[in-house]
């Protein structure tokens, strides 16, 4: 049988458009490093810098460390080790990355890793598919070298647990403190990349998959335009396709701000949003961000090679 990786060797160049990388550095005028991640994840940022620092060729690895890094927090409850179960009692993991070239890699449904995002990447770089899911999703991360843990911790499954007491499922605006790591890069030659990695809706039901991991919902990068990703609740963003929609708004010359705003509305136009929450951020190839909610309460962290604050989301609903 021919092994993946051969078999990515033999298509995986052939499927991968390069042109994105062709935008000549200087057209895009070169701002430096910056990093933007939705919620307080200023750490994250942090992380991120340090792998952008050591140069421009690190823009995967920053995306990929800075995840890491809230991927591996307990106290982080929507992300990785600590993150929230299905109603079922199993975390499960979605997470996608998207670079500079327009590659992308994804996994849904993963249970037992808790780096999601990097075996994300190694879907990317390793195969010649975007997703892989469920039980081929861990397959694979096992034959990556990626080593099993038990994702729960004991505060997860004690709310777990008093969680079924009721066992209501209802997400609630800005209550399940939607933690979503979504992260975009840009370094210092003016490519972006980005990446996002979530334990999904707390109390889901088993097999859910939402926008994190779906390229065009959770997720996108056009590196001659910018970079978009989404938190909250992931089936508005999926019906919309919203991270591809605030690029081609970008694209149409619409500011990072901008597009993430007419992206809001079309979910707003198009469903009841009274009990939902949804938080956009964008980054354009020129280092502007933008960011935008349905609801007050979103909030995205911006780093550069300056400084770092935290920045409350301007929202359609006041
Ligand atoms: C989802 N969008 O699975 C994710 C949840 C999320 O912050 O963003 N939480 O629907």
């Amino acid at each position: 049988m021919i092994s993946r990786r051969k078999f990515s060797a033999l298509l995986g160049a052939s499927l991968v458009s390069q042109t994105y990388s062709s935008c000549n550095a200087t057209e895009r005028g070169l701002v430096g490093n910056k990093v933007v991640s939705t919620w307080n994840n200023q750490k994250a940022n942090k992380v991120a810098m340090e792998q952008l620092v050591r140069g421009p060729q690190y823009l995967l690895d920053a995306i990929e460390k800075g995840i890491n890094y809230v991927e591996a927090d307990p106290n982080d409850t929507s992300v990785g080790y600590g993150g929230r179960p299905d109603r079922e009692g199993f975390v499960t993991l979605d997470a996608c990355i998207m670079d500079k070239d327009g590659r992308a890699g994804s996994v849904t449904y993963l249970e037992h890793y808790m780096h999601a995002i990097s075996v994300a990447r190694k879907v990317m770089e390793e195969t010649p598919h975007v997703i892989l899911s469920g039980d081929g999703a861990a397959q694979f991360a096992s034959e990556m070298g990626f080593v099993q843990k038990d994702l729960m911790t004991e505060e997860s499954r004690s709310a777990y647990y008093k969680w079924l007491e009721k066992a209501e499922y209802q997400p609630k605006i800005n209550v399940e403190r939607h933690d979503t790591i979504g992260m975009l890069a840009l370094n210092t030659d003016g490519d972006l990349s980005g990446g996002c990695s979530t334990s999904g809706l707390a109390y889901k039901m088993p097999g859910r998959v939402g926008d994190s991991p779906i390229i065009g919902a959770g997720l996108y990068v056009d590196n001659r335009y910018g970079a978009a990703v989404a938190t909250g609740l992931g089936e508005l963003v999926l019906r919309q396709l919203s991270s591809f929609l605030v690029v081609e708004l970008m694209r149409s010359g619409q500011s990072p701000q901008k597009a993430c705003e007419e992206a809001i509305f079309r979910i707003v136009e198009s469903t009841d949003v009274s009990e939902a929450q949804v938080g956009l951020i964008a980054m354009n190839r020129s280092g502007k961000v933008g960011g935008y909610s349905i609801h007050p309460g979103f909030n995205y962290a911006i780093t550069d090679d300056k400084s770092s604050l935290l920045k409350e989301a301007p929202s359609y609903i006041n």
